[in-house]
């Protein structure tokens, strides 16, 4: 099954919105695979965001991430990624949709509640940043409603 790799960032997690965010996930049907509060080290954040070393906001975005304990969390599914990042909106939360996480929850850009991989090569490579093998859950869920069918 295809994995992600989530993370509500420092601002969610400070305010309180770890319930909230899992459980749009959860009633969307998505398995829950693995998660746990993390500190992230410069040296994760860095190389998380490798890809946007060049870019002006780079400094404080790592300065950002590593503010405080993230939620890291592995999500499995059907199209995981663009199921995801449709759930979670757009970048820059002025233009996210009501209705996504961004859209209804964050304002600057930037400081947006939560990460999701943009592709599955960089979800495998995200994960094993933050999560050994061990904690991987295996076990199926009983959440595809045609199952019950
Ligand atoms: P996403 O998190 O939607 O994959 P991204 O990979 O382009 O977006 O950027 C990573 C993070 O960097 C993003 O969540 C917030 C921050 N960021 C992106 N563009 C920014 C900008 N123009 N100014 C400040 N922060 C920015
Ligand atoms: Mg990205």
């Amino acid at each position: 099954m295809e994995r992600t790799f989530l993370m509500i960032k420092p601002d969610g997690v400070q305010r309180g919105l770890i319930g909230k965010v899992i459980q749009r996930f959860e009633e969307k049907g998505l398995q829950l695979v693995a998660a746990k509060l993390v500190q992230i080290t410069m040296a994760q954040a860095a190389a998380h965001y490798e890809e946007h070393r060049d870019k002006p906001f780079f400094g404080e975005l790592l300065e950002y991430i590593t503010s405080g304990p993230s939620f890291a969390m592995i999500w499995a599914g059907e199209e995981i990624i663009q199921v995801t990042r449709a759930i979670n909106g757009k970048t820059n939360p002025v233009e996210a949709a009501p209705g996504t996480i961004r859209g209804d929850y964050a304002l600057r850009k930037g400081v947006n509640v939560i990460h999701g991989s943009d592709c599955l090569e960089s979800a495998e490579k995200e994960i094993a940043n933050f999560f050994t093998h061990e904690e991987l859950a295996c076990f199926l869920y009983p959440a595809d409603p045609k199952e019950g069918m």
